[in-house]
């Protein structure tokens, strides 16, 4: 390696072979029990716990180490209002007729409409934005780099964190969703890329049953 400034490798935790297994197994049986929900308690969740989360997706690998992403949560009543009513007018459209009949049809089993009431009932949306420059001192100049790997990367890191915290979520992604710089203000050099309904489930909430058929491993999978 080239000469570079270091520190040891300090905070690293190495388990024995079976907790090993036990603990990755553990993970995964935690994860199947993340689904995407769509009918959200007006619960009242403490932005705490999303600055924790967020935080956690913060500390994702980037190109660069620029971690070229913003986090902008919704939380005010006013704003959800807003959010809510320019993106049902996107959803509209797309519903009438902008979406292909290929598409709509994947998502019949999914059951989704323009009508999306819980973008005002859960308690945080948050507003995820990738940088195309700025490099890690955000100063405007510097290019960024795999900007859409590492905001990927990032919201699943936050997805697992709000999971782990014992909250539900729907990625969401209005098309298309420029609406939310001038909402979030954000400057246009930075591209929305999804949002994150987040909150606890509504009494009752279901999930469709399209979307617990997961692939199984060996169809995702290959060891060679
Ligand atoms: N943005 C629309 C449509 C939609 C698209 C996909 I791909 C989905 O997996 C789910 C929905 C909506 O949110 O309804």
């Amino acid at each position: 390696m080239k000469e570079h400034d270091s520190v040891p490798l300090m905070d690293h935790i190495e388990l024995p072979p079976e907790r090993m297994l036990d603990e990755s197994r553990a993970f995964f049986e935690r994860m199947k029990r993340r689904h995407t929900v769509r009918e959200f308690s007006d619960r009242p969740v403490d932005a705490a716990v999303i600055e924790a989360a967020i935080a956690a997706a913060g500390l994702g690998p980037s190109g660069a180490n620029h971690q070229p992403w913003h986090f902008c949560a919704i939380g005010s009543a006013e704003k959800k209002k807003i959010l809510r009513e320019l993106a049902e007018k996107e959803e509209r459209e797309f519903y009438a007729g902008k979406a292909s009949e290929a598409w709509l049809d994947a998502l019949a089993p999914l059951g989704t409409d323009a009508h999306k009431p819980y973008l005002e009932h859960a308690p945080w949306i948050i507003a995820i934005f990738g940088q195309r420059k700025g490099g890690i001192d955000e100063d405007g100049e510097q290019q960024n780099y795999y900007v859409p790997e590492s905001v990927g990367i990032a919201m699943g890191f936050l997805i697992a964190a709000l999971h782990h915290a014992g909250l539900c979520m729907l990625t969401h992604t209005p098309k298309p969703m420029t609406f939310l710089n001038d909402l979030c203000a954000r400057p246009k050099s930075e591209k929305p890329y999804l949002l994150l309904v987040v909150g606890y489930p509504a009494e009752g909430a279901t999930v469709p049953l399209h979307a617990l058929k997961k692939k199984p491993l060996d169809q995702i999978a290959s060891f060679i």
